[in-house]
Parts: structure tokens; sequence; C-alpha cells
């Protein structure tokens, strides 16, 4: 697949003998999966590549709590607000490993949230879509969470070390999101009224191709792919892994009494794959250049946020000049 990529010519890759004698040796250490940290050499592009990536990520975590966040206050027990603010925070955190992540790069966390905010940076394209009922704090939890699960447990061994331990304790977690998503939709499928069980359809019409879309562009439209192939910082490309979670998914979607909102959705024995429909490719660039249903309103929200929780910061940093001046006394 990757020489593939190589050939469809998305972004020139340098063969060895292109490279200048420190490229080659970091790619030869790539090739023998030896992972690369913090303080060793490597290219600037490979830098600049994991720091998109990863503030892309953290972003999405953070800004992902918000769909989520809308649900909080109507969860319909207090066992369901328990578990939904368990997990918005567990987001939280996962943005945090992450951005610390990026840190190790270089990166300045303030600067790469400024371009959060200002609509420069992009972070993933599913969460500029609406939550509109209970049944989609379900969906997002199965299909949201189940997508991420997929991308990022390849990302454990993806090259860079730091990147790749911070997957390891953010799968754990995904995995209790998309159980406890799913156990949602299974309990207002089978214990629910038939309002419930319209519920559960109408958040998988909704949220079944923006998940799709989730993994990105199709290899022959993924501009990175062939680098992030060649660095190993992705293992796997776009359309395999999108593939991966289809076939996974659908039998959990059978096993809940649903359908996917695709006629060309069929198990294709052949292939040992599903088959599915064509990828509204416009509506995913749409939402990506910021002209998604929620993209303004994300991004207002955690604007909002970063400038009311201000004189906390202030206070803190005032607090702890205090404390050293009492000491340095
Ligand atoms: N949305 O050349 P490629 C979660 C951009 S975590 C927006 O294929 P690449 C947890 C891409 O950045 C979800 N933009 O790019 C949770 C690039 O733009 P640039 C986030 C997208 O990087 C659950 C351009 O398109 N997960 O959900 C998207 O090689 C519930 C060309 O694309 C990660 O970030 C998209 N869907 O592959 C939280 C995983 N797809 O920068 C709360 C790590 C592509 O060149 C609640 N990231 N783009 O201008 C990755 O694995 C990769 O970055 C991909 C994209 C696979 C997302």
């Amino acid at each position: 697949m990757y020489a593939q990529l190589v050939e469809t010519g998305v972004k020139h890759v340098k063969a060895l003998e292109e490279m200048s004698p420190e490229e080659r040796h970091f790619q030869e250490k790539i090739d023998a999966e030896i992972k690369i940290e913090a303080k060793n050499w490597m290219p600037e592009a490979y830098r600049q590549t994991l720091i998109r990536q990863i503030s892309q990520h953290a972003h999405s975590e953070i800004v992902g709590m918000l769909p989520e966040g809308n649900w909080v206050t109507r969860a319909p027990s207090l066992k369901r607000k328990l578990q939904l603010m368990a997990k918005i925070q567990d987001e939280a955190g996962h943005g945090l490993y992450l951005y610390s992540a990026m840190e190790t790069l270089g990166a300045d966390r303030d600067d790469e949230i400024a371009k959060l905010h200002s609509g420069k940076a992009k972070y993933s394209s599913i969460f500029n879509y609406p939550t509109l009922s209970w049944a989609d704090m379900g969906a997002v939890g199965w299909l949201v969470d189940g997508a991420a699960i997929v991308n990022q447990v390849v990302l454990q061994r993806t090259s860079y070390g730091p990147y790749a331990r911070a997957m390891v304790r953010i799968c754990k977690e995904e995995s209790f999101h998309q159980r406890q998503g799913y156990e949602i939709l299974l309990t207002m499928m089978r214990q629910g009224t038939q309002a419930q069980r319209d519920m559960v359809q109408d958040a998988i019409n909704r949220l079944w191709w923006p998940a799709l879309m989730m993994f990105g562009p199709s290899d022959e439209h993924s501009p990175n792919s062939a680098q992030s192939m060649a660095w190993k910082i992705k293992r796997q490309t776009n359309d395999e892994l999108r593939q991966r979670f289809i076939d996974q998914t659908v039998p959990q979607l059978e096993l809940l009494g649903c359908t996917a909102p695709d006629p060309h959705l069929k198990w294709n024995a052949e292939r040992g794959h599903y088959d599915f429909g064509d990828i509204q490719w416009d509506e995913f660039y749409e939402v990506i250049k910021g002209n998604g249903p929620c993209n303004q309103e994300r991004v207002a929200t955690r604007r909002q946020a970063i400038e009311g929780g201000a004189w906390v910061r202030e206070a803190a940093v005032a607090y702890a000049r205090k404390q050293q001046n009492k000491n340095a006394a």
C-alpha cells in the first residue's frame, strides 16, 4: 500500500539515496522499529508533521467534549449523568496528554491553542455536527469513540515514543467510552418505547457518514499519507482503517436491530469485507474548511472558555509569585 501511495505521487517521499547521512540513519532507525525520542535528531519535516497531527488530535479531544457537554444537564438519570461526566473528563485528560506529547517536540501549547481559537487549526470534522437527542450520546460513544479507537490502536505503534505511549492509556479509556455508548443504545432498543427506538435509528442516520469521514480523505487524495507511512507515524492508511471500522461495526449494528443509511452496504464474500457507498467528500471538505453546521459555535465556545478562565490563571500565577517571595524572604 505504501508503495502504491508513493506511485500516486501525492507528496514526494525521498528515496534512501536522496537522503543526507543523518536522514538515512534516521530512516534506518524507523525501519528497524526503534522509537524516536524527544532528544533524538529528526528531520524538521518529521517534527512538523507530528506537531500538526498531535495538536489536531489534542484539539479534537478538547472540542470533542462540547457535543457531549450539551447533554450533561439533560441526562435521563443520575447514573447516566455520572457516566457521561466521567467520559467527558477522560477526553479532557486525553487532550492534556497529547498537548504534553506535542510540547516534547518544541511546540508551544499556548501558540497551538491560539491557532485553534483563531480558526486556523484543524480538529476532527465529526465534532462540527450537533447532538440533537439523548440517543446521540450513545451513538457518539459507539461510533465516534469506536472510530477513534480503530485509528488510535494503530497509533500505539507510531514511531514517535511520547505519542505512542500517550496512546496506550487513551485507547483503554476509549474502549470504555465505546462500550458505554453501545450500552446506552442497546438499552434504548431493548427496553425503550418505539419513540426511543426511532431516536436511536435517527442518531445513527445522522452520525454514520460523518463517523466514516473521521478517517480522512481516501488514500489517493491524502497528501500526507505517503510520507507519514514511510516515517511510520501512520501505520495504516485512511482507507484501510475506514474499512476495518466498517467491518467491525456492521455486526454490532445488526445486533442493535438498526440499519445504516447506506443502501450499498453489503458483505462481499470475495473481498472478505463489507462494500459501502460513496462518501460525500464535498461535505467533508466544507466541514474542515470551517463551514460545518457547528464550526463557529465550537470555536466561539472554546474562546469564551479560555477568556472566562483567564482570571483563574492570573490568580494562580499571582499566588505562586506571592509564595515564592515569602519563601525567599
Ligand atoms: N477532520 O493527508 P491527510 C476522538 C485533514 S479523537 C478534520 O489524510 P493525515 C476522541 C488533515 O489534517 C479524533 N481534518 O492527513 C473523542 C490534513 O490537513 P492539513 C481525532 C481532517 O494527518 C471521541 C488534510 O485533511 N483523532 O474522536 C480529517 O495524514 C468522542 C489531509 O488529510 C485523531 O486526530 C478529519 N476527520 O491523516 C473525543 C487521530 N481527516 O493538516 C471526544 C490522529 C483529515 O494537511 C468525544 N490523527 N483531515 O491541513 C490521524 O490519524 C490523522 O491525522 C488523520 C488524517 C487520519 C485524521
